[in-house]
This record gives C-alpha cells, sequence and structure tokens, in this order.
C-alpha cells in the first residue's frame, strides 16, 4: 500500500490564508482606560441576569495591556493573518464628536506589532460594541443616524491605519445584534420588540456596511472590503437531486433577510416574508448602498441542520437532528458538509467572489491535564472535518481563499460569559496565563504544511 497520495491528499492552493480571529470586547479588558467610553455590552452585561454568573469583559484576557505577548504568541504558532475588531467606543467615546487619540494609538500599536511579527490584520470595523451614548440618543440601530454615523467613525479609524491596513470587514453578524437583541432579547442592548422593529434595525446595518464601504473606497481605493455573515447554511440531507434542489431554495430563501440584497440589490419578499417577517422601510437609494460590490464576503460557520424535500407550500423541511446528535459545548451539532455545500452555493448564486471563513471552531470543556496541557481532541477533530469540507470545495470550484479558526484564545462569550472556552490558545483567567492547546499545536502543522493532517 502507498499511503503517500493519501497524504497530500488535503493541500491547500499556495496563496491560502490561515488565519485566527477574536473581537474587542470579548478579549481587550481595559473597559475604562485611556478614554475609552462605554458600550452597549458594558452596560447589558451589567444587568442582572443577563450574562452567566454576571461576567463582564471588564477584564477579559487583558489583551489591552498584554497584545505584545499575544502576537508573539500568533507568532510561533505560526498565524498569518490576525483577524480583530476595533471598539468603536475607544476611538469616538461618545460615538460621534472627539476623536480620543489613545484609542486610535492602541490599534496603530497593535497593527505595527503585527506587521513587525509578518501577520496580516484583518480588522473588522464592528463587532457590537456599540457606543452606549448613540443607543442612548438615537436608539442605536433602529435610526439611520447610526448608520451614517458609522460611516463617520470607519472614516476616521481607515484615515488612521489605511496605509497599513489593507483588508476591513466592515460588520460582524448583523443578526447578532439586531435579532438576537430584540427578538430573543439575548444579547445587547436588548429589550423585545416587534419583527418590524428588528428588522428596521438589520436594514440600517446594511445600510451603515453600504455607507462604510463607500467610505473606505475614497480614503483608500486598493483596500480590500467586505462584510462578515453567520448565514443560513442550508444542506442536503442525502446528495439527491430532489434534496439539493431544495437545500438550495432554503439557502436562497433563508439568507434572503441580509446575505442576497448584499449581492442583489434587493429584498426577495416571498424568502423574506417566509423566514423574517414584515419588510422594512427603504427610502430611495437604500438598495444601491447595501449592495456596492465588494471585494470578498466573510462567513461565519459553525452548525447548521441539513434540509430535505418537502412537499409542502416551502418545498423543503429541515431535517431534526435528536438531542445524542454529536454536538459542541453550545449544543450546537456539529455538521461539516453545511460548510461544504454553503462554499458551492455562494458560487452558484454570487459567482466568483474571493470568500473567507472568518470563524469556525468549537466550544469544548478543556479539561486541564497534570502536566497542565489541554489534550483538547475534540476540537481539533471539529477543525479537521471542517477543513476537510473547505478543501473539497476548493477542489469543487469555491473561490475559498482563507480560513480563521475561532478563537485564537479563549474569551468571553457573550451571554455565557467565560464558561465556554473556544480558543486554541488556553486562558487562565486567574493568571492571565496563556497555553497551547493541543489543537494550537495542530493548528500550527496545518499551517506549515498548508494541509489537512
Ligand atoms: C459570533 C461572534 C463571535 C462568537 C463566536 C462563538 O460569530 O457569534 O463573531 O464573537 O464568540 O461566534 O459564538
Amino acid at each position: 500500500m502507498d499511503y503517500s497520495n493519501i497524504q497530500k491528499r488535503y493541500q491547500f492552493p499556495r496563496d491560502f490564508v490561515w488565519g485566527a480571529a477574536t473581537a474587542s470586547y470579548q478579549i481587550e479588558g481595559a473597559w475604562d482606560e485611556d478614554g475609552r467610553g462605554l458600550s452597549t455590552w458594558d452596560v447589558f452585561s451589567r444587568e442582572p441576569g443577563r450574562v452567566f454568573e454576571g461576567h463582564t469583559g471588564d477584564v477579559a484576557c487583558d489583551h489591552y495591556h498584554r497584545y505584545k505577548e499575544d502576537v508573539a504568541l500568533m507568532k510561533r504558532i505560526g498565524i498569518k493573518n490576525y483577524r480583530f475588531s476595533i471598539a468603536w467606543p475607544r476611538i469616538l467615546p461618545r460615538g460621534e464628536g472627539e476623536v480620543n487619540r489613545k484609542g486610535l494609538e492602541f490599534y496603530s500599536d497593535l497593527v505595527d506589532e503585527l506587521l513587525a511579527a509578518g501577520i496580516e490584520p484583518l480588522v473588522t470595523l464592528f463587532h457590537w460594541d456599540l457606543p452606549q451614548a448613540l443607543q442612548e440618543n438615537y436608539e442605536g440601530w433602529a435610526s439611520r443616524r447610526t448608520a451614517e454615523l458609522f460611516a463617520d467613525y470607519v472614516t476616521v479609524v481607515v484615515k488612521a491605519l489605511g496605509d497599513r491596513v489593507k483588508r476591513w470587514a466592515t460588520i460582524n453578524e448583523i443578526m447578532c445584534f439586531t435579532i438576537l437583541a430584540h427578538e430573543l432579547d439575548w444579547h445587547a442592548p436588548g429589550g423585545k420588540r416587534d419583527k418590524a422593529y428588528t428588522n428596521q434595525t438589520v436594514h440600517h446595518a446594511l445600510l451603515g456596511h453600504g455607507l462604510a464601504l463607500k467610505a473606505i473606497r475614497e480614503i483608500c481605493p486598493d483596500a480590500q472590503v467586505g462584510i462578515v455573515e453567520n448565514l443560513n447554511a442550508s444542506w442536503p440531507y442525502y446528495n439527491t437531486e430532489k434534496d439539493l434542489q431544495a437545500a438550495r431554495k432554503a439557502w436562497k430563501e433563508m439568507n434572503a433577510q441580509r446575505l442576497f440584497p448584499l449581492f442583489t440589490g434587493e429584498y426577495d419578499p416571498t424568502g423574506f416574508e417566509r423566514h423574517a417577517g414584515p419588510l422594512p422601510r427603504v427610502e430611495p437609494g437604500d438598495m444601491e448602498i447595501i449592495s456596492q460590490k465588494m471585494d470578498f464576503v466573510a462567513y461565519n460557520y459553525y452548525s447548521c441542520p441539513p434540509v430535505r424535500h418537502a412537499d409542502n407550500e416551502e418545498g423543503y423541511e429541515v431535517v431534526p437532528v435528536p438531542q445524542a446528535y454529536p454536538r459542541t459545548a453550545m449544543d450546537w451539532p456539529i455538521t461539516p458538509d453545511a460548510l461544504y455545500w454553503t462554499l458551492l452555493f455562494t458560487k452558484d448564486f454570487f459567482g466568483d467572489i474571493p470568500v473567507y471563513i472568518a470563524e469556525n471552531g468549537m466550544a469544548a470543556p478543556d479539561q486541564v491535564e497534570e502536566d497542565g496541557s489541554v489534550q483538547d481532541t475534540d476540537r481539533v477533530e471539529y477543525i479537521k472535518t471542517h477543513l476537510r469540507s473547505c478543501h473539497r470545495a476548493i477542489e469543487d470550484g469555491a473561490n475559498l481563499k482563507g480560513y480563521y479558526v475561532w478563537s485564537f484564545m479563549d474569551n468571553f462569550e457573550w451571554a455565557y460569559g467565560y464558561s465556554k472556552r473556544f480558543g486554541i490558545v488556553r486562558v487562565d483567567y486567574d493568571t492571565q496565563k496563556r497555553t497551547l492547546k493541543e489543537s494550537g499545536r495542530y493548528y500550527s502543522r496545518v499551517i506549515s504544511e498548508n494541509r489537512v493532517l
């Protein structure tokens, strides 16, 4: 038996981008330092009952003070590209008006540190930490004003960092600060509202994306700009023509609210109303702003149930997944095939736009062994199987350019506080000690050999 071809099978393209991702509120801490204003998450996490055991991002991974150590560790792992986000309230403590130089300095120093370590930045401009002042003064994303002010803030950031940062993601996962906030009341700013209200906040976030994209283009015409979406990754249960067509239809309809309008410049009423409810109010010109050409689209992918053909009005149904099905510590079923199909459907519907997986990873219980190591074989397997899906999709024509593991290190997992660990690096929150997990070691080998091992 000759095994050499088998080992070569999962080799990635030479220019494939290997990265790791984090987000400001989840790692930085230093919540009231150097002039940072309050964010909606500072306020929300202090409300009783909102976050697991009352955890907050006050200290988090203390990355604000330890960024040099963190970048050095990234370099040691071999990470080529680091996706982080900028906290709007560090730059503009009240969301608008006066610029806080110290805030800009922090990110400028971080970018310099990364570049000196040979690590390219991908900067997310909004990962949910909205300045609290904008929530109080304008009701946040419920107002168009926030979309306009977002573009003003982006202008400040891109003017300061655009000489060194070449890739920008405008917004991360619109669903999580609109629908999760107002329909489910799980995320900041919180407060249950009806679907009409929620859908309007989604529309304003899309508008904010478009206005920001325009602003970046004006300052840095050569920059690469895109958005990060957690799309619905519906996929065929059986690989048959019937289930494939059902999944394709579900994929289109279930992404009618956020992903499709970015490309088509319209809200498809069938899919939208079926899955999201009433259409938002749209002002003339909005859809042109929203659907300006992007340089890439990025997805955060974790889990999605399969879909099959059904003799109902939709023509499809979601296949139930039993409780005993393999799941992550978030209770999310492990479904790597969805990633493969989503990459193909992207090509099918949107053509050859470059795609990045901006987040993928697994929450696991992570026991610490006596020698201090973490043998997170579960996370290793999760990464492996998802990378194989990526590879298979590239072989079948998908234009996937890169993959960012979520997350570089354990961090504040929103409403779950520090109870869920996603890192390939362990953080001991008592000492702030970082320890490379087995998954970190694995990922390091993947990067250096440019293949799934
Ligand atoms: C998201 C966010 C991350 C989360 C991660 C795990 O995608 O929800 O971008 O901040 O921590 O996804 O839930």
